[in-house]
């Protein structure tokens, strides 16, 4: 029996208020934040933190639960699972390097992200191959698993059960919007696949569902002085309300996979304080944290990683 490292890698959240600097000073690449972008962000942070960061409690759970779904469902190999941050600590390197002192030889890399962008799946990927093979351990890394069978029926289940919060008789007047986290518009000129994987995960969803009446729309975009993707959430929010006449939207956060920052604050204050203005109606499908089937998609995606090796 080979044991195999399995290095799930995360965007990582603060460990307290204190943290925050650090995390935006890292997130900003080395450039500390100016006192008004610290105190923006860390307000929004007291709006959604009950004494634990959550995405930090469903990083930690995912991580557990991935193991346990790939020593059950494929036997034959010991997994070993560890925990990579992008920004915070456990760091990426952090993570491979544990590896290397626990003698792991092979391993599999997974980003808790399912559509893949150089700026995204792609940096994590990079900080980790690197690291490995300074380390010399043998690694691979899972690029994207955005149509998984079991990830699109997760979803499916989501978005049904996310219907039932509208009245009866509006149900058949929901407009879902499909969201992801926004990036800047230059990703565009090296043909990223991100946009083109996040339309083929809302098509087929639209379509496991029978739902004709959806768009897509971006979320969370940074304020870089430069242009990033849109058209923006909230701004959707408003046109379909007004052009459209739509009074029911549901929200399915299709490029994030658990709760945190971008769902709990973007979403469920933000969106929601738009819709409550016009007098919509928004509800958002659950997110995935350690759905089982969520769970299985991640080792089913890193057991046939290993077998193309
Ligand atoms: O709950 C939490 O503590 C963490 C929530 C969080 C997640 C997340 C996911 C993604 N981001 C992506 C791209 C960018 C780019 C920039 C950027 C900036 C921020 C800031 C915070 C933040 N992101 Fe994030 N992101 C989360 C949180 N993100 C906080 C800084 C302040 C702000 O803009 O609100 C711009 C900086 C840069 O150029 O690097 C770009 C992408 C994802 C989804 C994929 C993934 O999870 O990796 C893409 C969760």
């Amino acid at each position: 029996m080979k044991k195999i490292g399995v290095l799930v890698m995360s965007y990582g959240t603060p460990e307290s208020l204190d943290g925050i600097e650090a995390y935006y000073t890292h997130i900003r690449h080395g450039r500390p934040p100016s006192a008004e972008q610290l105190e923006d962000l860390r307000s929004r942070y007291e709006a959604i933190v009950g004494g634990v960061f959550p995405l930090r409690e469903h990083t930690d759970n995912q991580v557990k639960g991935l193991q346990e779904a790939l020593n059950r469902l494929y036997p034959d190999n010991e997994f070993v699972c560890y925990q990579g941050l992008k920004h915070v600590a456990p760091f990426i390197e952090d993570g491979v390097q544990q590896m290397a002192r626990d003698g792991i030889k092979e391993a599999v890399g997974v980003v808790l992200a399912p559509h893949f962008s150089t700026m995204s799946v792609g940096s994590y990927n990079k900080r980790a191959k690197e690291t490995a093979e300074e380390a010399g351990i043998s690694m691979t890394c899972v690029e994207s698993y955005h149509l998984h069978p079991k990830l699109l029926e997760a979803l499916e289940k989501r978005i049904q059960a996310a219907l039932q919060k509208f009245p009866a008789d509006k149900r058949d007047q929901v407009k879902v919007l499909f969201s992801a986290h926004s990036l800047p518009e230059k990703i565009l000129e090296i043909g990223d696949p991100y946009p083109k994987q996040l339309m083929e995960t809302s098509e087929e969803l639209a379509k496991r569902c029978g739902i004709t009446n959806w768009q897509f729309a971006w979320q969370s975009a940074g304020q870089t002085g430069t242009p990033w993707l849109g058209p923006d959430i909230q701004d959707v929010i408003r046109t379909v309300h007004e052009e459209e006449g739509v009074q029911q939207i549901l929200v399915c956060p299709i490029g994030f996979v658990s709760d945190h920052l971008e769902v709990l604050y973007d979403i469920d204050i933000e969106c929601k304080q738009v819709a409550s203005e016009i007098g919509v109606q928004l509800e958002r499908t659950e997110s995935l944290n350690t759905d089982p089937l969520y769970m299985e998609t991640l080792a089913s995606v890193v057991a046939a990683q290993l077998e193309r090796v």
